[in-house]
């Protein structure tokens, strides 16, 4: 498309089911708002939209889980999300929720106008019932086995091993995730989408019309379901927790999860257009327009197919200029778990880092999934930190901050003959705002970071190479020359590195005597803003656009007072990681416990009952099979009181040689009883472990875990 009027950018409205996560970030939110910040940086009218998602099967599953309401859920989590993104920098332009009247109404609409012009198929089959729960099984209430790889978790929609999209009843052996049942089949009328009927304009858009921009990751992926060849897709549910179907025969019913999520881009937008005194309609329906959506890579198919053929089916909207999504996060050599717990969570990262969000963003983007998965470890995390923001862009900045001062009392000195090392230098500075403009309009957003570290890197050469803690001793005119230049990379800094480390560049700016320009977006600013005010000094300057970088001769003038040195980034000890590593690893075995199941705790004995029993350890002397049945072991032990026989089921975990000799807890005084014609006179106490094979109390034993029933 030609230079768009506008940018309706969204980053997709997380599940208000729990907390924000590095995954989070890396795929999908940092991403996104270095390209609004950039966005806005040059000049562009920019919509940037979000919010949470707060419908659909896990927020009413997690609500099961903890005995509370679905609202319950979304209310507490959605606050925890919103703040943790302010806090974090994350410059959305509104932050809506789809609990929100707008919302509800504004996908109530798009469906009626849909079932008004005959968009839907309604019909009537059979669908996974679960008996016990007396309830329907659609999405993330059922898993199975993935007709597709084989996945035996896959989920009632989708499988998250191979990508594929799910219908429920295309599992193989599935499972009622609420009660464990095989669910049994019921009829239920639903709406269809008849994805099929778009084939063709589907091809048309997508893979003759984005075969070159989009991601390779994507484009791969939305052909291979389109080659699969497109089915009907119910876009109703059987649920009382959603937006109700507003037709009528559809009591009980709500819409579709993702029928309804990728509309709240659309209220969200209406909700912002509405505070600022706006019309959202252009942001959504005039072709100059160019729409973005940031997402993960287990959304592609719901924003390259289904949501785009509700607005082109809808009629008056525009489509998606691009779906730049990401692959995925791990998190120290495994994958990241929201109910495994294995995370870093942005809220404890928030507390356990104070004022540092611009590590996390830039560790986060030197290691951006964007081709492939990554893996983020906190050894990276520390080494990006120290190697890179302290000893790079840090040190440079304090080294020409603390002699500018030391030098000239923070006043930028006039430069005299440049050499043919400052015009390189001075000429270098300008091309950078091109170099790195070109790799994030291509959304590669570690590239353009690295290439803004280049700048820095340029800064750190040039004065390594010109010393001007030498020369000024014996040419002072030059060292006036030497800061100039140094300076006016310093500035270039200030402005390019506001997309990728907004804090670093307002406290940047402060340091330089930068004015801040506070319009940027309402959000960030009012936590930047006390990072700004706290460097406040005299502003000469305003500040630079990015443009400005390339174009004007000058970026910081001779006379311009700067500030104090004050460190931009600070190291990160091995003391601090380890706490985060410990951390992950309590985290994980506290997950394990609490999701382990264990049989429930029998009535309460008095002390008088236990004192009944009589236990005593034992040595098994001889075992025999008892002959024609498949678990008892016909054993001989010595008890300390005598040689007894004792009758035991354990004969399909032991053989009878493996026994002989090991020693057991004995209950001695236990009636004797029959079996199989032999008198059995006591027990021996055995666990069940977690692989169901039976194992002597053993606490050595790897195997044996707490909780396990003795018996
Ligand atoms: N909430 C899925 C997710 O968090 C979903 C995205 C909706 S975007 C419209 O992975
Ligand atoms: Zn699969």
């Amino acid at each position: 498309m030609n230079k768009p009027k506008r940018y309706t950018i969204t980053a997709a409205l997380p599940y208000t089911n729990g907390p924000i996560h590095i995954g989070h970030l890396a795929g999908v939110y940092v991403p996104a708002d270095i390209y609004a910040r950039y966005l806005r940086l040059t000049d562009n009218d920019v919509a940037f939209i979000c919010g949470s998602d707060e419908h659909g099967v896990p927020i009413t599953i997690k609500a099961k889980k903890e005995g509370v309401t679905p609202q319950d859920v979304v209310d507490k989590y959605h606050a925890i999300i919103k703040q943790s993104f302010e806090e974090f920098g994350i410059s959305f332009d509104n932050y809506s929720r789809t609990s929100a009247k707008i919302h509800h109404e504004t996908a109530s609409e798009i469906f009626k106008t849909l079932y008004d012009k005959g968009e839907f198929i309604e019909e009537t089959s059979e669908q996974l019932y679960d008996e016990k729960a007396n309830q329907f099984l659609a999405d993330r209430f059922v898993t199975g086995t993935c007709p597709k790889c084989g996945n035996e978790e896959a989920y009632g929609d989708q499988c998250e091993n191979c990508g594929t999209s799910l219908n429920a009843t295309d599992l193989i052996n599935p499972k009622s995730a609420i009660t464990g049942n095989v669910p049994t089949l019921k009829q239920t009328k639903h709406w269809f989408l008849p994805l099929d009927k778009h084939e063709a304009f589907l091809k048309e858009w997508i893979l003759e019309g984005h075969k070159k921009d989009w991601k390779p990751n994507v484009y791969g992926q939305v052909k291979s379901w389109i080659d699969d060849g497109l089915r009907p897709r119910a876009v109703t549910r059987d649920l009382d927790w959603g937006i109700p179907v507003p037709v009528e025969g559809a009591e009980g019913k709500v819409l579709y999860v993702w029928f309804d999520a990728p509309i709240g881009y659309i209220s969200s937008t209406k909700e912002w257009a509405k505070r600022v005194g706006k019309d959202w309609e252009p942001y959504w329906k005039d072709k100059d327009t160019k729409l973005v959506h940031f997402i993960g890579k287990d959304n592609i198919v719901f924003h390259c197919i289904i949501f785009p053929v509700v607005l082109k089916a809808e009629g008056s909207y525009i489509l998606p200029e691009n779906v730049p999504a990401n692959e995925f996060l791990n998190l120290e050599g495994n994958k990241l778990s929201t109910s495994k717990n294995w995370a870093v969570w942005l809220p404890e990262y928030l507390i356990d880092f104070p004022n540092q969000q611009d590590v996390l963003r830039y560790a986060l983007t030197a290691n951006a999934p964007e081709a492939k998965d990554n893996d983020f470890t906190w050894k990276d995390f520390q080494a990006r930190n120290n190697n890179e923001l302290v000893a790079i862009f840090g040190n440079f900045i304090n080294r020409v901050v603390v002699l500018t001062n030391k030098y000239y009392n923070g006043v930028v000195p006039n430069p005299n003959e440049f050499s043919q090392v400052d015009e390189e230098t001075l000429a270098a500075i300008k091309t950078y705002p091109n170099v790195i403009s070109s790799s994030i309009e291509r959304y590669r957003f570690r590239e353009a970071q690295q290439e803004l570290m280049n700048l820095a890197r340029l800064g750190n050469k040039y004065l390594a190479d010109e010393e001007p803690w030498k020369v000024i001793k014996v040419d002072e005119s030059r060292v006036q020359t030497i800061m100039y230049v140094a300076l006016q990379i310093a500035s270039a800094l200030a402005t390019l590195s506001e997309p990728f480390l907004p804090f670093t560049s307002t406290k940047l700016k402060g340091i330089l005597g930068l004015r801040h320009n506070e319009e940027q977006s309402d959000v960030v600013i009012s936590s930047n803003k006390q990072l700004a005010t706290s460097h406040k000094i005299e502003s000469r300057n305003d500040d630079l656009s990015w443009d400005d970088i390339s174009t004007k001769e000058i970026l910081l003038p001779s006379g311009h007072q700067i500030g104090k040195a004050e460190l931009l980034f600070s190291k990160i000890e091995d003391e601090a990681i380890q706490i985060q590593i410990d951390k992950l690893i309590a985290s994980k075995k506290v997950n394990e416990v609490a999701n382990k199941t264990v049989e429930p705790q029998k009535d309460t004995i008095t002390f008088d009952d236990f004192t009944k029993l009589d236990m005593r350890v034992g040595t098994i002397l001889e075992a025999e099979k008892m002959p024609k049945a498949k678990k008892l072991l016909i054993l001989k032990v010595d008890t300390g009181i005598d040689v007894r026989t004792i009758v035991s089921g354990i004969a399909e975990s032991f053989t009878a040689e493996e026994v002989v000799g090991k020693k057991v807890t004995v209950l001695v005084n236990l009636a004797p009883r029959e079996l199989r014609g032999v008198e059995s006179q006591g027990m021996i106490l055995m666990t069940e472990n977690e692989e169901g094979k039976l194992v002597f109390v053993n606490p050595d034993d790897a195997s044996i875990t707490n909780g396990l029933k003795i018996s």
